[in-house]
C-alpha cells in the first residue's frame, strides 16, 4: 500500500480519485444485448444465459420445489443468522415509515404529502465469486415495508442452472416469491422491458459488475428508474492513537476482499499508527482465503498522513466514502462534522461488517464520491411522494388575490380565470 505523507490541498483531488471504470467503452455491446432481449424476450434471455453463464435454462422462474430444497439444504446456523439479521433490518427500516401530515398553509388551504409505493420493482443480486445474499435483505425488506405490490428478483444461475440456496432462502424470508434465474445485462433488459415470463418493472435496484452498471444506466435513459450509480465498494478509516492496529487492518481488508477494484483508505495524523496498521494488514492479508483479490485492491489503496484532526475531517469529506469508520477517541465530536459519507461507523467496536449484514442499517450505499449528493437505499427509495391539496370556498377566496396577481403578471390569463370563475 502506498503511503502519502502530508499531501497539499491542491493534490487531494488526484489523490482521492477512484480507480476509473470506463463504462462508455462497453456501451455498444451492452446496448446490443438489451435490444435483443427487448425484441426477442425469453428466447434472447436463454441464449445469453447459455453464452455467459454456461447454463441451459428451460424454466427461468424458480419453482416452489427449488425453494423447498434450498430451505432443507441450508445450514441451520446460517438460516438462524439470516432471520436474526432480518429482524434488525426490519426494525430499523420500519422507523422510516411516516404518516402524512396535513398542513394548513392559510385558513382553508390544506396541503399534504403521501408516500405511495412504486408498484413494480426489480432486485438484481450478482452471482460471481461470492453470492451476496445479504443484499436481498437490504433491498427486499424496505421494498416490502414500502408496500411494493410486485417485487421480483433476478440472479445469475451457476453452470447447473441453479441459484445458491442462501439466495432462495433469503428471498423467501423477506417474502419475495418471483425469483428468476437470469443475470447480467440480460437480467436488466428483461426487468426493464419485460419478457413472456419476466414482468417489466418501474425501478431496478442492486449492485453488479461494470456490464450490469452500464445496462442500468442505459435503461435509465429509456425511462426506467434505478437505485443509484453503483461502483466498487470502498471504506475510509480515520484512526488516532487510541485505535487498535489489528481492528483497523481487519476493517480495511473487509472491503479489500470484495473485489480487485475495491478501494480502502486510511487517514491518520500519526506515522506510528499508520506504520503499525500497515504491518497488521500485511500479516492479516496473507491468511485470507481471498488474499489474491485483497492484494489487488490494496494496490489501489492509500494510507494518508495529515497534519491534524481538522485536516483529516476536511479530506474525508472531500473523499465522500461509501463507508467511514471513526476509530478514534472523540468520536461524537468528529461524527458531527462529517457531511459526506454513505454510512458512518463510530468507535472501536463498530466494524463495517456489522452494517454489511445485521445491525439494521442498509448496505446499499453511494460509492465513487456520490455520497456528496446521494443517500443509501431506504424505504424512501421504494416510494414516490404524491402531494395533495384541498381548499374550501373560503380558502380559495383567501388565496385568490395572490394567484391572480402572479398569473396575470406572467401573462397567463387562463390561470387567473380558473380562480376568478369560482369566486
Ligand atoms: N460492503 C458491501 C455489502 C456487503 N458486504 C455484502 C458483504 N456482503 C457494500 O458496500
Ligand atoms: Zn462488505
Amino acid at each position: 500500500m502506498q503511503v502519502y505523507q502530508y499531501p497539499e490541498r491542491g493534490e487531494w483531488k488526484a489523490l482521492l480519485q477512484r480507480p476509473v471504470m470506463n463504462v462508455a467503452a462497453l456501451e455498444s455491446s451492452v446496448q446490443h444485448i438489451l435490444q435483443e432481449v427487448k425484441q426477442q424476450g425469453d428466447a434472447a434471455v436463454k441464449k445469453f444465459t447459455l453464452q455467459f453463464d454456461k447454463a441451459t435454462i428451460s424454466d427461468l422462474q424458480v419453482a416452489e420445489e427449488e425453494f423447498m430444497i434450498a430451505q432443507q439444504s441450508l445450514d441451520a446456523k446460517l438460516k438462524a443468522a439470516i432471520l436474526s439479521a432480518k429482524v434488525n433490518i426490519e426494525t430499523f427500516h420500519k422507523s422510516q415509515l411516516t404518516a402524512p401530515e396535513v398542513i394548513e398553509t392559510m385558513p382553508g388551504v390544506q396541503c399534504w404529502r403521501k408516500s405511495v409505493a412504486i408498484e413494480k420493482v426489480g432486485l438484481y443480486i450478482p452471482g460471481g465469486t461470492a453470492p451476496l445474499f445479504s443484499t436481498i435483505l437490504m433491498l427486499g425488506i424496505p421494498a416490502k415495508l414500502a408496500g411494493c405490490k410486485e417485487i421480483i428478483l433476478c440472479s445469475p444461475p451457476d453452470a447447473n442452472g441453479q441459484l445458491h440456496p442462501a439466495i432462495l432462502f433469503a428471498a423467501r424470508a423477506v417474502g419475495i416469491t418471483k425469483v428468476f434465474k437470469v443475470g447480467g445485462v440480460q437480467a436488466i433488459g428483461a426487468m426493464a422491458y419485460g419478457t413472456e415470463t419476466i414482468p417489466a418493472v418501474s425501478k431496478i435496484f442492486g449492485p453488479g459488475n461494470q456490464y450490469v452498471t452500464c445496462a442500468k444506466q442505459l435503461v435509465q435513459q429509456d425511462g426506467l428508474a434505478i437505485d443509484m450509480p453503483a461502483g466498487p465498494s470502498e471504506v475510509a478509516v480515520y484512526a488516532d492513537e487510541s485505535a487498535t492496529a489489528s481492528f483497523v487492518a481487519a476493517d480495511l481488508l473487509s472491503q479489500a476482499e470484495h473485489g480487485a477494484d475495491s478501494q480502502v483508505v486510511l487517514v491518520s495524523c500519526s506515522p506510528t499508527v499508520v506504520n503499525s496498521i500497515e504491518q497488521e494488514i500485511n500479516k492479516q492479508v496473507a491468511e485470507l482465503p481471498r488474499k489474491d483479490i485483497a492484494v489487488k485492491a490494496l494496490a489501489n489503496s492509500k494510507l494518508i498522513l495529515v497534519n491534524n484532526e481538522a485536516e483529516a475531517i476536511e479530506l474525508l469529506n472531500e473523499y465522500a466514502p461509501e463507508h467511514l469508520i471513526l476509530s478514534c477517541n472523540n468520536v461524537e465530536a468528529i461524527a458531527e462534522q462529517i457531511i459526506n459519507a454513505g454510512s458512518v461507523f463510530m468507535g472501536h467496536y463498530s466494524p463495517e461488517s456489522v452494517g454489511d449484514y445485521a445491525s439494521g442499517t442498509n448496505h446499499t450505499l453511494p460509492t465513487n464520491g456520490y455520497a456528496k449528493a446521494y443517500s443509501g437505499v431506504s424505504v424512501d427509495s421504494f416510494v414516490k411522494k404524491i402531494t395533495f391539496q384541498q381548499l374550501t370556498q373560503e380558502g380559495l377566496k383567501n388565496i385568490s388575490k395572490t394567484v391572480i396577481a402572479m398569473a396575470e403578471a406572467e401573462g397567463l390569463q387562463a390561470h387567473a380565470n380558473a380562480v376568478k370563475v369560482r369566486l
